[in-house]
């Protein structure tokens, strides 16, 4: 049997239509809360294992559930700290739908 450990980051406003769309394809999976590095935004991250042959179909409900969005993030300039006139204007970031990292397992062992 070959498996593989479906990493996805997602944003958090997606979050409980994926669980849903998960549990009701009946993926077990362990969510984590989770902080995006670059925005600082907090996210979620599943650990998904299932048999290679399933992966397609766990990217399937991610993908149903996960929604590419637009945010805009606010540089605040030296001159603007300053007390110049004109804040710099906002910079657009592409966020999502979902980063999925797809990893192969070597072992799976249930111990206890
Ligand atoms: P963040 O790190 O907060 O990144 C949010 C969004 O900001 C990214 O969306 C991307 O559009 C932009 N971004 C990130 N780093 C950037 C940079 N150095 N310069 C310009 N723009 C940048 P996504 O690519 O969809 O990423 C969403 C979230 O997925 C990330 O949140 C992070 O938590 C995770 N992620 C993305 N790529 C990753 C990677 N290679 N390794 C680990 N986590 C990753």
């Amino acid at each position: 049997m070959s498996l593989r450990l479906l990493i996805a980051i997602v944003q958090r406003r997606d979050m409980e239509d994926l669980r849903q769309g998960l549990a009701e394809a009946g993926f077990s999976f362990t969510h984590v809360a989770s902080v995006g590095g670059f925005l600082m935004e907090a996210n979620d991250t599943l650990f998904i294992v299932v048999e290679e042959a399933a992966v397609e179909q766990v990217l399937q409900v991610v993908q149903r559930y996960c929604h590419a969005r637009t945010r805009y993030l606010s540089p605040v300039s030296p001159m603007f700290e300053t007390g110049g006139l004109f804040p710099p204007a906002p910079v657009e970031v592409q966020v999502g739908g979902a980063n999925v990292f797809i990893v192969p397992v070597e072992e799976w062992r249930r111990l206890g």
